[in-house]
């Protein structure tokens, strides 16, 4: 097992389209069980593999709230075969735009096909924050945040702090690595 870093917007990777997976290797189903991880670290409900900086399209999902009995759903290649004319609305964020929140309007229930851990395909009809954090997952593998899908004004408001953010952090890790290089010739 292992904890993959989490990339954070604005970065070029989360904007690109993700390529389809061949099989489910021992690779990829590792991957799934990483970010399975990773997730639950963070804590999330949700992870996309191009979230981790592998533009691959996988996804994981638990939205199950008790600890003890988990309810990981590991996806490969996911398509929405079919979706509800019925919508459903939820406030949603998102572990790469950490701190911002935003209700976004989606097809209440959606049929899923995908390859499961053991590459085998499988389909799922799916519904409430499931179904939203399916298909906020299936946003990612086409480079599609969540901010995608309200205002213009709201989006850039977001995605104007979070560059903010950004820079400060840089400059933060700029600063404490010249102090441990100083410390470290004194
Ligand atoms: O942890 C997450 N919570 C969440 C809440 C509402 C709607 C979607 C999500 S997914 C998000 C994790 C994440 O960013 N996945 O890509
Ligand atoms: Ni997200």
């Amino acid at each position: 097992m292992a904890l993959l870093d989490i990339i954070k917007a604005p970065d070029p990777r989360l904007k690109k389209i993700s390529r389809p997976v061949e099989k489910v290797d021992a690779e990829i189903a590792q991957l799934m069980d990483d970010m399975l991880e990773t997730m639950y670290l963070a804590p999330g409900v949700g992870l996309s593999a191009p979230q981790v900086g592998i533009l691959k399209r996988v996804i994981v999902v638990d939205v199950s709230k008790d600890e003890d009995n988990r309810l990981p759903v590991r996806m490969a290649n996911p398509e929405i075969v079919w979706a509800s004319d019925e919508m459903f609305e939820y406030e949603e964020g998102c572990l790469s735009l950490p701190e911002h929140y935003a209700e976004i309007s989606r097809p209440e229930k959606v049929r899923i096909r995908y390859l499961d851990r053991q590459n085998e395909i499988r389909e799922m009809e799916t519904e409430g924050l499931l179904a939203v954090c399916l298909q906020h997952e299936m946003d990612h593998l086409d480079g599609i945040l969540f901010v995608d899908h309200i205002s213009k004004l709201k989006r850039d408001t977001i995605l104007r702090k979070l560059a903010k953010l950004k820079k400060l952090e840089e400059k933060e890790r700029r600063k404490s690595g010249s102090r441990q290089k100083a410390a470290a010739s004194a």
